[in-house]
């Protein structure tokens, strides 16, 4: 059907039409011309190496990407592991959401990770809504541990807003293995880990005030409100200590030396509602004293909050833990450079990117100075800056919500303007398709920034795609950097709603195809198996009666369970026990109880469990889902339910 001509004569009728849509839409925003041409440019090259430069080879099948990216997915709940430059999606984490295919927030297994991070207070609060876990969560930033400012490979960390969680990823098999429920803070909203010397800590900061003991006791009195800002101890998964702050916090981010960490304030003014919040003209960000802060819980200079120890860092309290940086205007993007150096704060309602020289901030704990003195640079580069990526050579590159644009800029330029000189620090303005969050560069949070990739992560995608109803994917650009040039090279709808993402050479990155049998993840269910009399590790069919409990072993093997049918009594709540015998790459079985709402994965070498209440009498079929063999759909068997006597 489609010859190229078509395709690039559809495209640039594209472009026209999203011309015509910017001119009425408003915050659609400056896409004039160069919208137009951009997209009949990436038509052109699109898959192919680029007409230009020649440098920008997208693989095609069969080929491998140079990097992996990983997503944030919002309120989808999960991350996602993309192939950049390719933009392919491979694979969905799930973290805080549930999972339909692979059991998630099902299985025994992740429902223990789930409950042992989790608050007694929120499992009441769960009981009275009829509910176990939560099973859905607001996934917003995604990093990966560090040592001495390089990824390690070892894990992946993000944030639940809408539960107040962060969760820890393994990066060797892909799965979460860690969900913590942060205690005193609401809405745990920016999250970074420690880049210095090692990710020790990751930091985590709660967007929404509340009162410091929140019981009821105080409701409709927003002065007594607090925020907190959480170092979480990274092997541990526990909270390490909290700091209570004036004002609430949005985005986090830590230096390269190991001794501060920065938090956004869009709301110094601890307003309730819009009005308020966008008061001043001012508000700031809070700067942790990484080593006072470890001196005054040393020193017992804490109260203890819900198994906490918090230190008070608010306002005025004359010591030595925090510093608060005036900012204007609702600050959002909160991002350090990997010149080790610049930290640069995303104005949002101001059109400037404050850049702090962290090695000014010694000067703020040991003297009186301005606190603005720690700022080197301020440049105006246009509406709605939200976020800042770097290219490792001294630019930086900021979303602007407002013009829908990303602009390239230099920090030195920027700081010799600041300082008087007539120097541009702009570079270079490329148009986005619409309204761009946050942005990513290969390897750009770490000293391994490369400069090579750069992805808007656009809000709306509005026209450019086909329509599939009211609802529209977001859609994610992404742009060969030839230098402090941006082509766009490849548009990529998804699903809501990213806001991060990072991309990682795929060096740092070495999963295992097949689990390790003894992994940690099923240790809970191994014991529970050893009690039972029963060799996870071997051919077994097993069905155990505990009571009104009935535990069925059995292994798999494509095609088939080794148990071919069980007998239950009507009312039995019956747990599911599957080991995969299979230890070849790719092969995943998968068991789904008809009728019963229950399935989950089983992969090479795993074991996994679950659990459900037969309550009604009659034969029901069980069945792989993950298809494994020519005979996949021969692999089933019955659980034959006995009416009560
Ligand atoms: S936030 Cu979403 S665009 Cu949650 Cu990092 Cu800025
Ligand atoms: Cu085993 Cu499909």
């Amino acid at each position: 059907m489609s010859d190229s001509n078509n395709t690039i004569s559809r495209r640039g009728f594209m472009g026209a039409t999203a011309t015509g849509a910017a001119l009425l839409g408003g915050a659609g925003g400056r896409l004039g011309l160069l919208g137009g041409t951009a997209a009949v440019a990436a038509a052109g090259t699109a898959g192919k190496a680029n007409a230009a430069s020649g440098a920008h080879a997208i693989p095609g099948p069969g080929e491998l990407d140079e990097y992996y990216g990983f997503w944030s997915s919002g309120q989808t709940g999960e991350v996602r592991i993309l192939g950049v430059p390719s933009m392919r999606e491979f694979m969905r984490i799930p973290v805080f959401n549930r999972c339909s295919a692979t059991g998630w927030g099902q299985t025994n297994e992740s429902i223990k990770i789930h409950k042992d991070g989790m608050l007694p207070a929120t499992k009441e609060l769960l009981a009275a809504n009829g509910k176990e876990i939560h099973d859905q969560g607001d996934l917003h930033h995604v990093h990966m541990s560090f040592t001495e400012g390089k990824y390690d490979g070892r894990f992946l960390f993000m944030n639940d807003k809408a539960n107040t969680r962060v969760a820890r990823v393994r990066c060797d098999v892909m799965k979460c293995d860690s969900i913590l429920e942060i205690p005193n803070a609401k809405a745990i909203h920016g999250l970074r880990p420690q880049k210095w010397p090692r990710t020790n800590y990751v930091f985590a900061n709660g967007e929404d005030e509340t009162p410091m003991v929140n019981d009821g006791s105080v409701l409709d009195d927003p002065s007594k409100y607090v925020n907190f800002y959480t170092a979480v101890d990274a092997d541990k998964m526990q909270v390490a200590w909290q700091v209570m702050v004036s004002g609430n916090l949005d985005n986090t981010d830590c230096d390269y030396d190991g001794k501060y960490a920065f938090s956004t304030s869009y709301n110094s003014e601890m307003g309730m509602n819009l009005a308020e919040m966008m008061e001043a003209e001012m508000d700031h960000v809070v700067i942790f004293n990484l080593k006072e802060i470890e001196a005054g819980i040393a020193a017992g200079d804490f109260i203890e909050l819900n198994g906490v120890k918090v230190i008070d860092g608010r306002k005025g309290q004359n010591k030595n833990y925090t510093r608060y940086v005036p900012i204007p205007n609702s600050p959002h993007g909160c991002n350090m450079a990997p010149d080790r150096k610049h930290l640069c704060i995303a104005g949002k309602l101001s059109p400037t990117v404050s850049v702090i020289d962290v090695t000014k901030l010694d000067s703020l704990f040991e003297s009186d100075v301005d606190p603005r003195s720690v700022i080197v640079a301020e440049p105006e580069l246009g509406l709605g800056p939200l976020h800042t990526a770097f290219d490792g050579k001294g630019n930086a590159i900021t979303t602007l919500f407002l013009d829908s644009q990303v602009v390239v800029w230099n920090i030195e330029d920027a700081i010799k303007a600041y300082g008087g000189a007539d120097v541009d620090p702009i570079r270079s303005k490329a148009d986005v398709h619409y309204q761009p969050g946050h942005n990513s560069t290969s390897m750009g949070e770490t000293l391994d920034a490369d400069g090579k990739w750069f992805i808007s992560m656009n809000k709306f995608s509005k026209d450019r795609y086909l329509n599939v109803g009211p609802l529209k994917p977001e859609n994610e650009q992404l742009f060969a950097m030839n230098g402090t040039d941006l082509e766009l090279v490849h548009d990529s709808p998804t699903f809501a709603e990213p806001h991060d993402s990072i991309i990682v050479h795929h060096s740092v990155v070495n999963p295992v195809s097949v689990w390790d049998r003894q992994d940690p993840m099923w240790a809970e269910t191994r014991k529970q198996a050893e009690a039972d009399g029963i060799d996870l590790d071997d051919w077994q069919d097993s069905v155990i009666r505990d009571g009104n409990k009935v535990r069925v072993y059995m292994t798999s093997q494509a095609p088939q369970f080794s148990l071919e049918s069980f007998t239950v009594q009507q009312g039995d709540e019956v747990t599911v026990i599957v080991t995969n015998l299979d230890d070849i790459d790719d092969l995943t079985h998968g068991f789904t109880m008809g009728n019963h709402g229950a399935a989950m994965e089983v992969g090479p070498q795993a074991t996994a469990s679950i659990t459900f209440v037969a309550a009604k009498p009659g034969v029901y079929w069980y069945y792989c889902q993950w298809f494994c063999h020519a005979l996949h759909m021969e692999m089933r068997g019955r659980m034959l339910v006995e009416p009560k006597a």
